[in-house]
């Protein structure tokens, strides 16, 4: 039987093809930086458990950053394979072809020692959860059946996708044994808009007592000055600040119920309050014709990134992991609203005619506009209310986050 492993090559360009496209992602006609969240976009997708057990159900959330309160639908629908960026996550078959293969696969094997064994009359079509998983913000899939049935399905597509003329379009994981990993694809789509899409890779368990990840756990957003010595400056209109001044390592929790207020041109300093927890211990496979099956222990590392609306950020996105600082301070990074009266020669130059005194380009000028840091057009009365997120990701396919809100009630002048 041919194997995708037997293909690296093809598996390879399938990864760089992926790399390439989720750097691209954030770019933007204005080319703004990856972090700035301020038009439709999906910041991040999770499964939660991102290993599915039998009996367990997976739910599927997205992050994303709709800063005009746009209306949208959504499509949530699954596919077999790790699917391509290019082709926009299609799944390359239906349901009901897959229940074709697996019906081919059952007879193919049904000599073969350890080949996938059913009953007589078993409807395979009852057991395989439709793809499409629903319209809501978020969406549910149970485990199908048995760790065997997952692991022969797995198998069954790996020598379909090896026989088959779909190329580049669709992969299957290499290592059935380790996990089937499997595809979550999400569309938005506004009012009279293009959709936005993306995909979510997630694992059914096949039976390995080595793959059971977890979900990184942020369980908040902490703020503080960047520079204690401002505090005298901003603590009579912000009072968290002297509460926080107190604190061990000046560390404010943002409160999840309500916006915490903020100055436009300070320095915050904002930190993803990650669990220690959250750093699991695994093992990974040991690349074929080594001894032994696993290699040594090792913790995981993370990838952290921010996404603010408005405002600059110096760091948008850490790396933690062995021989780096510790989590706290990977999880960290500066955060400032620049608000300057008079724009830079910069930023007048991005200016239209007649906006020289619209700093934030929303057609309002400065001294009409109720928030003139951020660009509301519509003068919402909560129009200085802005998110700020920090996503995690454990390089396993697992995800965390959490999403505050601050509300920028004026601006520092010097
Ligand atoms: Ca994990
Ligand atoms: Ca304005
Ligand atoms: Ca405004």
């Amino acid at each position: 039987m041919k194997h995708l492993l037997d293909k690296p090559s093809y598996l390879l360009s399938i990864l760089a093809v992926s790399a390439t496209l989720l750097s691209l992602q954030g770019c933007g006609p204005e080319f703004d930086p990856y972090w700035k969240a301020n038009k439709l976009r999906i910041l991040a997708l999770r499964s939660d458990p991102v290993t599915l057990q039998p009996g367990q159900n997976a739910t599927f959330e997205a992050l994303i950053s709709n800063p005009d309160n746009q209306t949208l639908t959504y499509q949530w629908e699954w596919c077999p394979f790790a699917v391509n960026p290019q082709t926009k996550y299609e799944c390359p078959i239906t349901r009901e072809e897959l229940i074709e293969i697996v019906n081919q696969s059952i007879e193919a094997n049904a000599e073969a020692e350890g080949g996938m064994q059913l009953p007589e009359g078993f409807d395979i079509g009852a057991l395989i959860p439709e793809f499409q998983l629903g319209n809501e913000p978020t969406a549910t899939l149970s485990y199908p059946l048995t760790p065997e049935f997952v692991l022969g399905l797995c198998q069954g597509l790996q020598f379909f996708l090896s026989e088959s003329d779909i190329t580049g379009d669709a992969a299957v994981t290499s290592s059935c044994d380790e996990g089937f990993d499997v595809t979550m694809r999400f569309t938005m789509t506004p009012e009279g808009g293009e959709p936005v899409i993306g995909a979510k890779r997630f694992t059914l368990w096949t039976g390995s007592e080595f793959d059971k990840n977890q979900n990184p756990e942020v369980a908040g957003i902490d703020i503080r000055l960047k520079e204690s010595a401002d505090a005298d400056k901003v603590s009579d209109r912000l009072p968290w600040v002297t509460e926080s001044e107190a604190l061990e390592d000046r560390w404010y929790r943002i409160p999840e119920d309500e916006p915490l207020p903020i100055l436009a041109n300070v320095t915050f300093e904002v930190r993803s309050a990650i669990t220690p927890e959250s750093v699991e211990i695994f093992q990974r496979p040991a690349p074929t014709g080594s001894d032994g099956e696993r290699l040594p222990e090792e913790e995981e590392g993370f990838e952290i990134r921010w996404f603010v609306e408005v405002g600059e950020l110096e760091d948008s996105r850490q790396i933690f992991g062995a021989e780096t600082k510790p989590l706290d301070e990977v999880a960290m990074t500066g955060w400032t609203i620049n608000y300057l009266p008079e724009p830079t020669s910069d930023q007048k130059a991005a200016l239209k005619d007649g906006q020289d005194e619209d700093w934030d380009l929303d057609g309002v000028n400065n001294d009409a506009d109720n928030c003139p840091y951020v660009s509301n057009p519509g003068q919402e009365a909560d129009g200085c209310i802005v998110p700020v997120s920090s996503v995690v990701s454990d390089s396993r396919l697992g995800v965390g986050w959490s999403t505050q809100r601050v509300n920028i009630i004026g601006h520092e002048s010097e």
